[in-house]
């Protein structure tokens, strides 16, 4: 090629990959750049036409032809007549006029879909459809999406259904806009210029959730504001719920048990009592006058310093079930978490199941326990909390945390599919082998109706929504995981890349090979083999495991690693707290004996001395060593990675990866140079051949502060 060529070539390519800030999710639409695989869309999807008249079915159709438009790049009209080459879209009632069933439907319930090859009135089309509008809208959403991930439309045959029935966003937002344990600038919901306006965010939102299938949202932070009850801002609830209602989205808010105080000028909240009792049913009624769809509620009681029903020597099945009879007459129901811990106790691990096994079986049927993923507080690895083989009488939920708190914030890229998946597939035993934490979940094994799933929203006005690009993947995560928690963690990281940058393979298989080794490689620079909770007081944001000055024992570091003249690691066998008796025996065989304990794991059950084998012969220490160099080095490989990646994707994107990945690097070395340090006071042994030496001392790590480190 002439050097003039070349260049044009180039300028051509330069400006085909426009800038793009990320607002668009996985939702971009971007025309197809296989010219042979859009021109096979384009002759297969002529036309779109829909059955069916509902402010679902509007959305579902607006989305389908800016879907197709965008993809296919050429304007999809619409049709009434059964033509060939049509995406025929509506429920198994409208299509069975016109001579279309499948038997299928008859499992898909009332939010799974079908989208299949068929031959009516002898033309052959592509039919969309579900037994109800919300279905439609599902179907509608992951045709676009085999659009998006290249996949061929002929011979289409898929039946899909949800596993879990609520799957639900807990915004940790305040009323003042500030996000707790946010990342990704202030909320997302103006309260202040609700309800007169409607900003496009809450549409894009709504859209977002429901092309994923998350079909609830808790409003308001745990950390609850009575405030959110009174109807000056029940109005503002009210219109976020109407936009949220057509895409299949119900809205929730957190309750403060203290409100008929605050609010109801009520002496007590004690929930036996009468006119505390008559305040929630009145207050549960006017919110169903402005909601009609309402979902309940979630409430945090007796922790960390939150109201509750011990204030009033009455325990956590009084105070749900006082809110789960005001909710009941109108299908609501109560999210009660199970996230509590008090300074009495000898071992925060084991609080949640001390205070909430002997309630099983207390509760009202419309109320679920809902549990964080392991029994500390999200940490970078924890093993899986055992109320989830303890409690087969309570529909627990499960709470993951999107947002990364723990997780390196707001500048670690850590794709998150991997932490749930191995919660979600590990064991409890609860009725025999195979009894697995999702099997709980999706209330397969005790037969609960009532199934959820929550995660804590990584969201925030940021123009991409998650601060940090790869943020967004965690929230896809979720969503895909709700719905079907038996999909791989690769499939979904596939598919966000292939829907968020492109389709080029050299790209999808370089990006997702970083993403799916971006957990283990945080946790080997944060806290590897058992540590955990050793992250800065109140912030959370670097490692400070020397931080000893904390009013209650149990927010304090040094509580959780133990490290000492003998070694390190919190004791939770017999010899120790016994924490791991809370799980069924065949669990425990895999944290008891230390000799047979995945090493993972290891210091979250055992206290081990320094010099201790590992099961690759080394000591404990060199082993210790290495894994946080090991973490230090794999966030090297991802830079590397990356930057090879240059071209691939726009440069706007590229570089916000580029500088952010920067960012991570230094932060892994800071966490691998502070710890090791510290704990090397302790070994009182050299770091091993192939560990970095630190830059700074030990005191210069220890006074480092963060006055202003966001989300605290
Ligand atoms: O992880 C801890 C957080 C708190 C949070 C709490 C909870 C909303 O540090 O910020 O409060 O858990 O889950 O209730």
């Amino acid at each position: 090629m002439k050097k003039a060529s070349i260049f044009i070539a180039l300028l051509f390519y330069v400006c085909s990959v426009h800038a793009e800030d990320g607002y668009d999710l996985w939702l971009r639409y971007k025309p197809v750049t296989n010219q042979p695989l859009r021109a096979s869309y384009k002759q297969q999807v002529q036309s779109i036409s829909f059955r069916g008249n509902s402010a679902m079915i509007d959305a579902a159709k607006r989305e389908l032809q800016n879907g197709l438009n965008g993809l296919l790049d050429k304007k999809i009209s619409f049709t009434n007549t059964i033509t060939s080459n049509t995406i025929l879209v509506g429920t198994t009632t409208s299509l069975a006029a016109i001579g279309f069933t499948d038997n299928r439907l008859q499992q898909s319930g009332d939010e799974g879909f079908l989208i299949r090859q068929a031959t009516i009135a002898g033309k052959k089309l592509i039919v969309i459809t579900a037994n109800t509008d919300r279905g439609i809208l599902y179907g509608v959403f992951h045709f676009l999406r085999l659009i998006q991930t290249g996949q061929q439309l002929t011979a289409l045959n898929i039946e899909s259904s949800p596993r879990i029935a609520r799957r639900i966003l807990n915004h940790w937002d305040n009323l003042d806009r500030h996000v707790e344990r946010g990342y990704a600038g202030i909320s997302l919901w103006n309260w202040h210029t609700l309800p007169g306006y409607i900003d496009q965010r809450y549409i894009d939102y709504a859209r977002a959730c429901a092309s994923i299938g998350i079909n609830g949202t808790v409003l308001t932070n745990v950390n609850a504001n009575a405030l959110v009850l009174t109807a000056a801002y029940l109005e503002k609830v009210k219109a976020l719920a109407d936009i949220f209602r057509p895409y299949g989205i119900r809205v929730y808010l957190t309750a403060r048990f203290s409100a008929p105080v605050e609010i109801g000028k009520l002496r007590t909240a004690d929930p036996l009592n009468d006119t505390v009792r008559r305040w929630w049913t009145e207050k549960v009624n006017e919110i169903y006058k402005f909601i009609p769809d309402f979902g309940g509620f979630l409430v945090k009681a007796n922790s960390e310093g939150q109201p509750g029903p011990q204030s009033y020597g009455r325990n956590h099945a009084d105070g749900a079930n006082m809110m789960a009879d005001a909710l009941s007459p109108h299908g609501g129901i109560v999210m009660w978490r199970a996230f509590v811990y008090n300074p009495e106790s000898n071992d925060r691990f084991k609080q949640a199941y001390e205070e909430f096994k002997p309630l099983d079986g207390k509760f009202r049927s419309n109320v679920m326990v809902q549990v964080k993923n392991g029994p500390i507080d999200f940490q970078p690895r924890e093993p899986f909390s055992p109320l989830f083989g303890a409690m087969p009488q309570t529909p627990l939920a499960m709470e993951f945390q999107l947002t990364q708190e723990y997780l390196g914030q707001g500048t670690n890229l850590v794709y998150q599919a991997p932490l749930y998946k191995e919660v979600l597939d590990a064991d409890t035993y609860a009725t025999g082998k195979g009894t697995t934490v999702a099997k709980v979940v999706d209330g397969t094994v005790y037969r609960h109706a009532l199934n959820a799933i929550a995660g804590v929203a990584n969201t925030g006005n940021e123009r991409n929504w998650t601060g940090h690009l790869f943020g967004q993947a965690n929230w896809y995560a979720f969503g895909r995981l709700a719905w079907d928690h038996t999909l791989s963690s690769e499939l979904i990281a596939r598919e966000w890349i292939q829907q968020t940058f492109t389709t080029n393979n050299v790209f999808i298989t370089a990006v997702s090979k970083m993403m799916l080794q971006s957990h283990e490689t945080l946790v080997n620079y944060m806290t590897p083999l058992g540590l955990h909770h050793i992250m800065g007081n109140g912030h959370h944001y670097g490692p400070a495991p020397w931080s000893d000055n904390l009013p209650r024992p149990d927010w304090n570091p040094v509580y959780y690693h133990k490290a000492d003249g003998s070694g390190i690691g919190f004791d939770r066998t017999t010899t120790g707290t016994n924490a791991l008796q809370q799980y069924n025996p065949e669990v425990q065989k895999q944290f008891d004996p230390l000799s047979s304990c995945d090493e993972k794991y290891l210091l979250w059950f055992h206290h081990v001395s320094w010099g201790h084998k590992m099961k690759s012969g080394k000591s404990l220490w060199e082993e210790l060593c290495n894994h946080y160099q090991a973490g230090v080095d794999s966030v090297r490989l991802m830079q590397r990675q990356w930057d090879k990646l240059f071209g691939y994707i726009d440069e706007e994107r590229f570089r916000h990866v580029k500088m952010l990945l920067a960012v991570q690097e230094s932060e892994a070395v800071w966490w691998r140079d502070a710890c090791l340090l510290y704990f090397q006071s302790f070994s009182k042994m050299p770091l091993p051949a192939g560990v970095e030496k630190p830059a700074y001392t030990l005191d210069y790590y220890k006074q480092l502060k963060f006055p202003y480190a966001p989300g605290n």
